[in-house]
């Protein structure tokens, strides 16, 4: 017996050499159970008496310290007074939910701390002792304090001054042998609810885009569980970002290191906005990335995602600041995603070209930030509907750098002012113009603000700093990069094309109702000019994002047309063929591009068909009287996964007599893709 102690003790010393852990098995209730001790751990469950340390944590009810090298749980806790030593605790690991060492340093920090805490388990001042009451001298050295009888028959639970002198009464039981016992530990249950995290924000249950009870929903489920929006960046690009506000600061980068930026009046480091009427980028914001579980307000799709405010539109906006803005990367500092609630003007007459520094400034975004990958652009598609205005003329949403956002309303409805497009890629919910058909967001701080909402909205029963009456593919664009965040941080990979291809094909069609039919295309893709792909389902696309594979590098392949070709005022198609018969490309985008002679230009509608037979259509905008389109540039994503060789057919149409037709002198198609 004398030999086999000795042994035990060199085994023991030999393990607490190896990185300050032991292993036990105890007997739980007569089961033995095995379990790992560290020592470079202690719990405390108020802190006092107990400096903190690098690299603690929250756990249960406290905080798990970790020591530095050369310092052990006892060795501290017999250094404090015994009544502070009884708000600490050793540390034990549940081994049997431990995966090898190896395979735990493989993991990711996040998995790990998971995995951890999962199996961690922390003594209490008890020991669970098989043994009558009535040997209870048996124990008298290790100074127990009281006796009670357990639920198991034959076992006794032991209490002890702390837990630190429960462990002493382990040692010493383990190594006078005989004892059949196991230490009384405590641990962390998973909550069994649908969604573990508890969302306590007060306004939530009103923000019905994001409720899985709604009728038509983002379809969240679980995806908070898994993915906030963590160390993902986000321009807000607006008329200005109340970056104190109660529900945004937390998420806002700090002021006055680069990373905000206002190119309208005062401080052009400071995006707050100068007036209260300019609400707008803080009702943006809240969609995207209001603080969550927090108590207070709303939540945001990515409720972690961090904010830059970039002060725009408030006024009027420079062409080269647009650029910049479009382009914006602090040092440092990576920009995932661009969100952009604005655009040319929808009055359905206006062509909505935008200006090269711009589209510079999105290019240089796409192609070169985020270490190539791509900002990620996510854009309105435009409310001009009513105007009788078409998405497909907006030359921002239609980027082919950008993603175009269509909006819902509550009833599945394309909403009644939500543009049409060649180019609409998915949609989110915008509502209508009255409650409940309206969207829950954050609003500027403060009485003038809120006089300013109950103004516009006498109906409104949102409280001071918020609103419930947020509407428009405004609100849409902002749901979308919020789901984008979660996509980036479930996928970091991800390049601005792998996002906008995954969001399209997780589009939920179900029960849309809207101006354009759904059409399958040759790519397996379902696609509507009303709604692009339909809404986002933000489970399946962050779902998607955690397996996708990188498209390949971008190719093209384009063919100008020669030669004049009249387009008559009597309504008969003229079209034009181009042979891409050599083009082995899977078709992402497809731009047309032309020079229109016409006196009536909104007299006109534009239609590319496709070899598979896929038609992208640019609708005529009847309030559009003005003259030509010149060197004018028409994205469609509605051939997207097909393959580009064969005939593509491009069709102008004059379908309004009155005397005034027109001709086409330049038509060029031009498809991006990759390699097949
Ligand atoms: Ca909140
Ligand atoms: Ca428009
Ligand atoms: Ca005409």
């Amino acid at each position: 017996m004398a030999f086999y102690l000795r042994l035990f003790f060199a085994s023991l010393l030999a393990a607490a050499s190896l990185g300050a852990q032991t292993d036990y098995t105890f007997s739980d209730g007569g089961r033995p159970v095995p379990y790992r001790m560290t020592a470079d751990e202690v719990f405390s469950r108020a802190g006092r008496g107990v400096r903190s340390t690098a690299g603690s944590q929250e756990w249960g009810g406290g905080r798990i310290l970790k020591l530095g090298a050369g310092e052990s749980s006892r060795k501290l806790a017999k250094s404090n007074w015994a009544q502070d030593r009884k708000s600490l605790a050793p540390v034990f690991y549940y081994t049997g939910d431990l995966p090898t060492a190896g395979k735990l340093a493989a993991l990711s920090a996040d998995a790990r701390d998971k995995r951890l805490a999962n199996s961690r388990r922390v003594m209490t001042e008890k020991l669970l002792v098989h043994l009558e009451k009535s040997e209870s001298d048996r124990l008298a050295s290790t100074q127990p304090l009281g006796f009670e009888n357990s639920l198991i028959p034959g076992w006794v639970l032991v209490s002890y001054a702390d837990a630190f002198t429960a462990l002493d009464a382990v040692d010493w039981m383990t190594q006078q042998g005989g004892f059949e016992f196991s230490p009384v530990f405590s641990r962390t249950m998973g909550k069994r609810q649908a969604l573990s995290r508890t969302v306590n924000d007060p306004l939530f249950f009103r923000q019905w885009h994001l409720l899985s009870s709604a009728a038509f929903n983002l379809n969240m489920r679980n995806s908070w569980d898994s993915v906030t929006g963590k160390n993902i960046n986000m321009t807000i690009v607006d008329d200005g970002l109340e970056v104190k506000h109660e529900d945004l600061a937390a998420n806002v980068l700090p002021l006055g290191q680069g990373r905000h930026a206002n190119f309208n009046d005062g401080d052009p480091n400071d995006p707050s906005p100068t007036d209260p009427k300019d609400n707008h980028g803080t009702n943006c914001a809240g969609i995207a990335g209001a603080v969550g579980f927090n108590t207070l307000g709303v939540i945001g799709v990515a409720p972690e995602v961090r904010l830059m405010g970039l002060r725009l539109i408030a006024g009027d906006a420079p062409e080269d600041a647009t650029g910049r803005a479009m382009a914006w990367q602090p040092a440092g500092l990576i920009t995932h995603i661009s969100s952009n609630s604005w655009g040319p003007p929808d009055d359905g007459e206006s062509d909505g070209r935008i200006s090269s520094l711009q589209l510079a400034g999105i290019e240089k975004g796409a192609l070169e930030n985020r270490n190539g990958l791509g900002t990620v652009f996510v854009i309105s598609a435009g409310n001009g509907r009513a105007e009788g205005d078409d998405q497909s003329y907006d030359g921002f949403s239609s980027s082919r750098y950008g993603i175009a956002v269509a909006a819902v309303n509550r009833s599945g409805n394309q909403s009644s002012y939500s543009e049409s497009g060649m180019g609409v890629a998915i949609s989110a919910f915008g509502g209508e113009f009255k409650q409940p058909d309206v969207t829950w967001t954050t609003n500027n701080m403060g009485a003038a603000a809120f006089g300013i909402k109950q103004e516009a909205f006498p109906t409104s029963e949102a409280p001071i700093n918020y609103t419930d009456s947020f509407n428009g593919t405004s609100a849409a664009a902002p749901q979308v990069s919020g789901a984008v965040a979660l996509m980036l941080e479930r996928n970091p990979r991800l390049g601005y094309r792998d996002v906008k291809e995954i969001l399209m094909r997780t589009g939920n069609r179900a029960g849309l109702k809207g101006k354009d039919e759904f059409v399958k295309n040759g790519g397996d893709f379902t696609l509507s000019h009303s709604f692009g792909a339909g809404v986002v389902d933000v489970a399946a696309a962050v779902a998607l994002a955690g397996r996708w594979t990188n498209l390949g590098p971008v190719v093209t392949a384009e063919i100008e047309a020669t030669g004049a070709q009249e387009i008559s005022d009597n309504g008969t198609l003229s079209s034009l063929d181009f042979d891409f018969d050599a083009a082995k490309i899977r078709v992402e985008h497809v731009e047309l591009t032309f020079t229109v002679k016409h006196d009536n230009r909104g007299d006109l509608e534009f239609g590319i068909i496709s070899p598979f037979g896929t038609l992208s259509v640019a609708a005529s905008r009847p309030e559009d009287d003005n003259v030509d389109f010149t060197d004018y540039t028409m994205t469609s994503v509605m051939s997207w996964g097909e393959s580009a060789s064969g005939k593509w057919t491009v069709a102008f149409l004059d379908g309004m007599k009155n005397g005034m037709g027109g001709t086409v002198t330049k038509a060029k198609l031009k498809v991006y893709g990759t390699a097949q």
